[in-house]
């Protein structure tokens, strides 16, 4: 299976080298929506190929977030070794899959493998906060930068060190938004609280969660707790409705958020409920089908949106893969971007130019989740929005800015 992914990118990158002169040269304002092509200029130092590596969950029940990952990252490079963004050099990556191993250690043998034997420039991944709990240490301690592209658990990049940075907000600042702007939406004066309490984003989730209502003046009904691989819900959810809420807030992963979505519709609970990031995935409304209708989530990308560069990643990535991009994917692949960006800017596959890079280059980056720059915590800032799943589809019922930030593209 990772041989024919390997064997399937090199190929895609093998391909496009010989294309990528021709075209460095191109000032197609398409081609041209995303990139520092005017603040940083055309690198020419650099090695005849950059090697990254990318760890995610790929297979498992986690690939609802690992597979689009997979395929943002691989779309990205393709885009950028056909546009001449590292001029005469091409970017590619090992994949390596975390398959959802609950111990961690396949993400840590997939770090240790990418930063000491393939010597990468840069990992993006792992895909949870607990892998990059357990593995992103081994790249801090090889001194290579590694980019989070989904982990929201609270003081990740305090705790890992200065090669650590993330393209995801963690729950913290993202949790405050979500329950504010819903509550423009939905009349909360009591909120049931049901999280996870044994994996670290959950946990985040948890804290978000209840500061935010606390900070709203929302009374917390009850607190029921679950762990990671559980499937029956029935008996905290009882307790939950018993109380009659106005709406119950879930920290999940995916696997687990579609049964508690169900069962809590089946023991009669119409109103909404409010998710944090996991509740993101669209498995999760193919998995609970009508159930799913009237969950609250925040995000930072959504594929109705007008924005170009947004809708131009949005066409090109459904046309490529036969389906709709989700909030995961345009992480994977603005994250992607990001670190070729750095690479670009630094005129260096060195690890601690790109990482200075990293800290020092990137800001107002506009993405598919809009202009992003990273906070002096490593922590990315960029527009939010909230959306509600109505009719079977995730629907944008508020954003924070309208009208995302443009860089000039001439
Ligand atoms: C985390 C997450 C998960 C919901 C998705 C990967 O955000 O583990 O931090």
């Amino acid at each position: 299976m990772r041989f024919v992914r390997l064997t399937l990118i090199l190929s895609v990158v093998l391909g496009l080298v010989a294309s990528a002169n021709a075209q460095a040269e191109s000032t197609d304002e398409n081609e041209r929506l995303i990139g520092f092509w005017e603040q940083c200029d055309t690198p020419a130092s650099l090695p005849e190929t950059v090697e990254i590596g990318l760890v995610a969950s790929i297979t498992g029940p986690i690939s609802f977030y690992g597979a689009p990952q997979e395929d943002g990252v691989v779309m990205a490079l393709e885009e950028i070794n056909a546009s001449g963004y590292l001029g005469e050099s091409t970017l590619s990556v090992i994949v390596e899959d975390s398959a959802s191993d609950p111990t961690y250690s396949e993400a840590i043998a997939a770090v240790t493998k990418l930063t000491e034997q393939d010597d990468v420039t840069a990992v993006l991944g792992p895909t949870l906060s607990s892998e990059a709990f357990a593995a992103a240490p081994v790249a801090q301690e090889n001194q290579t930068p590694i980019l989070g592209l989904s982990n929201a658990a609270e003081d990740l990049p305090q705790t890992i060190g200065e090669y650590y940075f993330r393209a995801l907000m963690p729950e913290s600042t993202m949790i405050p938004y979500t329950v504010d702007a819903s509550q423009g939406y939905a009349a909360l004066e009591q909120v049931a609280v049901l999280y996870g309490d044994d994996d670290d984003f959950t946990l985040s989730g948890y804290d978000a969660f209840i500061d935010a209502l606390l900070d709203s003046d929302i009374t917390i009904t009850r607190e029921e707790t679950f762990q990671r691989g559980d499937t029956d819900f029935n008996a905290q959810l009882t307790n939950i409705v018993s109380d009659e809420p106005d709406a119950i807030v879930v920290a999940a992963l995916a696997a687990e958020a579609v049964p508690i979505i169900t069962q809590a519709r089946s023991l009669g609970f119409t109103g909404p409920i409010i998710g944090g990031n996991g509740l993101n995935a669209p498995g999760i409304i193919s998995g609970a089908e009508a159930d799913a209708a009237g969950v609250l989530v925040g995000t930072s990308y959504h594929p109705s949106s007008t924005d170009p560069l947004t809708a131009r990643f949005t066409a090109d990535f459904q046309e490529r893969y036969g389906y709709e991009p989700d909030q995961f994917a345009a992480h994977a692949y603005t994250g992607a971007w990001i670190i070729a960006t750095a690479i670009r800017c630094a005129d260096s596959a060195e690890r601690d130019a790109v990482r200075d890079a990293l800290e020092t280059q990137i800001t107002d980056f506009a993405s598919p989740i809009g202009a992003f720059s990273f906070d002096e915590n490593r922590d990315p800032v960029y527009p939010r929005l909230l959306q509600e799943v109505q009719d079977g589809q995730f629907v944008v019922v508020e954003r924070e800015d309208e009208a995302p930030a443009l860089q000039d593209t001439n």
